[in-house]
């Protein structure tokens, strides 16, 4: 069975409403329209995020035959050679932020970068299309939140370079500017307006 829908019109299968919702105000500058699926099943085991967003939207355009997204994103410290990297959701689920600022107490070199893998499937292509951002920064030695919205995961520890403020003290619009997650989109969008 095939669904075809007119005009810009895309899912994004994710069950994180914070990524859905970045990705909702990025894509509708570029007039395309995003609806949240939550079709996702387990992910595959890989280090290489590229690989599990490409499986993931296989899989899930199987369950639904619409044209999709979905997302990989992983963070890397370079003093803890690359940790936790595509096992993000398992470290934040278990140590959290407070965890990690642990394992980087004295640690001086606080360099780190957010990856991200966007992987797009719809009916007719022959497989999966991948986009990939980064957004270097560094690991803050305290947790910081904004004061009324204060981001995801490891938004808190996280200053992106060029910015004195953590993902979790910026606005929706304004951690578009500096996300792996944005820069990905992005390329995305670009890609995906001469299509059709
Ligand atoms: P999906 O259903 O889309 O897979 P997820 O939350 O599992 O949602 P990821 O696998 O892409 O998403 O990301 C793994 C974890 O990495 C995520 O749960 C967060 O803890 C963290 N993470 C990813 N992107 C982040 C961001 O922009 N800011 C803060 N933490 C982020």
């Amino acid at each position: 069975m095939s669904f075809r829908l007119k005009g810009k019109f895309i899912f994004f299968a994710t069950n994180n409403i914070n990524k859905f919702n970045e990705a909702r105000v990025l894509l509708a500058d570029y007039g395309i329209s995003v609806g949240m699926l939550r079709v996702k099943s387990l992910e595959i085991q890989s280090e290489s995020l590229e690989e599990i967003a490409k499986t993931s939207v296989t899989e899930a355009f199987k369950r639904c035959h619409l044209p999709l997204i979905v997302e990989d994103a992983g963070l890397f410290i370079k003093a803890l050679n690359g940790f936790p990297g595509p096992y993000a959701s398992y470290v934040y689920k278990t140590i959290g932020n407070k965890g990690v600022l642990k394992l980087m107490e004295n640690v001086e070199d606080r360099e780190a970068k957010f990856q991200s893998a966007i992987a797009y499937y719809a009916e007719g292509l022959k497989s999966p299309i991948c986009f990939k951002g980064e957004a270097v920064g560094e690991v803050t030695k305290v947790e910081r939140k904004g004061k009324g919205k204060s981001g995801f995961g490891f938004d808190p520890i996280f200053k992106p370079v060029g910015s004195d403020k953590t993902f979790a003290e910026m606005t929706t619009a304004e951690k578009n500017r500096y996300s792996h997650r944005a820069k990905a989109l992005r390329k995305f969008a670009e890609w995906y307006k001469h299509q059709q």
